[in-house]
This record gives C-alpha cells, structure tokens and sequence, in this order.
C-alpha cells in the first residue's frame, strides 16, 4: 500500500510510534509518505520505500499566527495525487485530523477517494481537545474519520465520555521494537560512565511538562538515595526542569542527578537502568514506560489512564496513587532492596513488554488501513 503519514515530528510519544510504524510498514515493503513541518526525530530517511515531504508555512506579518492546518491539507493534496497515496493515518487530532478532513474533501472534488484513519494518543483528548475551544472541532474530525483508533481501552472510554463519538474505536495499543532493545544492551551499554559499580541507576524519560510530576520524581529518588546509594538520569527538556534542577540543588543531591537533555539515545541510556519512574497526573499509554521494560527495566509508576494496562502491578513493577510519593519510594526499595527481587523484576519487566511487539500490532494497522479503503 502508499500510505501517508502525518505526525508531530518532536520527541513526543506520538510522534516516535508514528515514526516506529511507519519504519515497520516500509520494512514490509509498504510505500510510506510522513508529511510534516520537520523530519521526525527518529526517522531514518535512509530506507527504502521511506519518503519524506516538509510542511512549509510562510511568515506572514500580517497574520498573528500562521495557517499551519492550511499549508498542510494543501501539501497532502499535493502528494496524494503526485504518489497516488491510498490511505492517510494522522497520528494526533489536533490539528491533523481536520487537516486531513479537509484535504479528503479537496481530493472528492477531483475524483480521488483518501479514506482516512485517525489514532488519538491522549492528550489530544484528555488535556488540549477537550478545551471548548476545539472541542467542536476535535469532536468533528473524530466523527469525520474512517477508521478511529486510540492507543489504550482507558483513552478510548475518555473518548466516549468527554466527546460525542459515533465512529467505532479500535484500541491499538502501542507497541515496541524489542530487536532493538536487545542489541543495545549488548553492544552499547556503557554504565561506567553514568555511575559507580555498587550505585543502582534510576531514569526518567519526559518532555518535562506538569502532567509528567517531576517533582515527584525528585522527591520518591531523594527518598531512595537514603537508603541505597543511586544516581538519578533525567532524559528530556521542558518546563519543568529548571524547577527540578532547582529543587535538586535545595535538596543538596545535585551531584547524584544527572539532567542529560533531548536524547535519541534513550534505548543505550535504559540498556544500564535499573528502574524507571513515571509518577504521571495522566498517561494515555505510558510509551516510556514500555521502552524501558523492553530494556529490562522494572517500572514505578501512577496508576492513571492506560498505564495499568501496561505496566503489571507485582510483575513488571508497581503502580501507585498519583501523588502517593511514600507509596512508590516502598515501592521502588522493595525491588532494589534485594538482588534476586530486581533480577526477577528485570526478566518479568522484559517479558510483560513482550505482549506489545511490533511483529504483532502492526499487521492489525495493516487490516484497519485494508478496512478504511473497503469502508469508502
Ligand atoms: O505525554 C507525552 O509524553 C507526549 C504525548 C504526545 O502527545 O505525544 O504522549 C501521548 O502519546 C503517547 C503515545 O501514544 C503515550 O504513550 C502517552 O501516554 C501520551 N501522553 C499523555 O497521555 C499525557
């Protein structure tokens, strides 16, 4: 098939599964098109059946915020017809779904059908979408699409209670490439650098936003160093991180926290970790947290939106209420407390992370994107 693919290009979740997928549909010999503002920060244009077309928006003066929605409905009209693409997946309602609307109903008035399918991943409905402002609009895209999925059964109940929903909602969950996590840790795994031999190595991966609770994280690793001698690796950049730099100093730890920034790296990073913690507000699916239990990390972490349904409660780690610092700093003891515990924590993390390989979701996107074309 010559799929489209439209995504936020950033470190974001949503973007990386839509780089991932697209990655796995070339390898199986699909024509794979990503149209976005910037290349996505994982994607290799250097594969076969990879194409990449940038959205360009022109500065305009006279606007106060330029037309994004309209450079990019008119590019995909573009490479529609150019590629003779036969099905669009937007990755994100906001604003690409109704770009992609848009683009649909320009191609009608030219005798080209693009059905359309649309995967929310969470904070397109649980934090942004759900604003009045674009919730008429949001509400209409979704209805709009041919085939809806979301990326967890708890973002798809969401859905239907804050959205007036008739399209049908297939959950697909994320997924996860473990080939790869398993030649990092062989190959790459450097934990000398980032820390002593008898020091246990706690990470947390994030665009650093509220909704992640960093200081949270600061908080249940203070609590840790207490007791066990550790390092704490921040991956990422945003808001929050200044404040927990701040706090880090306050807290006299600043030489056991290591803020490394944006990282395309994160798989060499986890290959060392030892545990992973995501006290998340909201969490649609809890992509980070399934990268490191591929990497054999055990997972702290709240017990909001999907991650329940990825991280195993006892098995791959534990969840807690969000806020619940005592909670998951007992948590986070009890599996570095004891070596054979973390081993076990470690192998079980791995195999749980097992039930989202890519070789298994991915040819359930293909049946939607087959379904998409048979629905027009
Ligand atoms: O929250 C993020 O880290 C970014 C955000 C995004 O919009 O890319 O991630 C969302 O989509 C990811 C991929 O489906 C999910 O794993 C994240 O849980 C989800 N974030 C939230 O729901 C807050």
């Amino acid at each position: 098939m010559k799929i489209a693919i439209v995504c936020y290009p950033t470190f974001g979740g949503s973007g990386v599964v839509a780089t991932e997928l697209g990655t796995e549909l070339a390898r199986r010999g699909h024509e794979i098109h990503f149209i976005t503002y910037k290349q996505p920060v994982r994607l290799e244009l250097l594969a076969n059946h990879i194409h990449f077309h940038e959205v360009h928006v022109p500065e305009y003066p006279l606007f106060k915020y330029q037309p994004y929605e309209l450079a990019l409905s008119s590019k995909l009209v573009d490479v529609v017809k150019l590629h003779k693409i036969e099905v669009l997946h937007v990755h994100y309602a906001i604003p690409h779904a109704y770009a992609g609307y848009m683009a649909k109903k320009m191609l009608e008035e030219e005798g080209f059908t693009l059905p359309m399918v649309t995967t929310l991943h969470g904070t397109d409905i649980t934090l942004v979408g759900n604003h009045p402002f674009y919730k008429p609009a949001v509400t209409f895209s979704i209805n709009k699409s041919d085939v809806v999925t979301s990326v967890s059964q708890s973002l798809k109940e969401d859905t239907l209670r804050l959205f007036d929903i008739r399209t049908p909602i297939e959950v697909v969950p994320n997924f996860i490439n473990l080939e790869k996590h398993l030649q990092s840790e062989y190959s790459e795994c450097q934990r000398e650098i980032m820390a002593d031999e008898d020091e246990f190595i706690v990470t947390h991966v994030s665009n650093f936003r509220k909704v992640k609770r960093i200081d949270d994280v600061v908080k249940v690793f203070y609590e840790i160093q207490k007791k066990l001698p550790a390092k704490l690796i921040m991956v990422g950049e945003g808001p929050e991180k200044e404040v927990a730099e701040d706090t880090c100093h306050e807290l006299g730890i600043e030489e056991k926290v290591i803020f490394l920034g944006n990282s395309d790296e994160v798989y060499k990073i986890l290959c060392f970790t030892d545990l992973f913690l995501l006290p998340s507000e909201k969490e649609s699916f809890g992509l980070a947290a399934l990268e490191a239990m591929a990497c054999g990390v055990p997972v702290i972490s709240t017990n909001t939106g999907g991650l329940p349904e990825v991280n195993q409660q006892g098995v791959s780690g534990y969840l807690s209420k969000v806020g619940d610092v005592d909670d998951m700093t007992q948590n986070a003891l009890k599996i570095l407390s004891d070596k054979t515990t973390l081993e076990n924590f470690k192998k079980q993390a791995r195999k749980t992370a097992s039930q989202f390989d890519i070789h298994k979701i991915v040819p359930v996107y293909e049946k939607l994107y087959i379904q998409s074309i048979n629905n027009l």
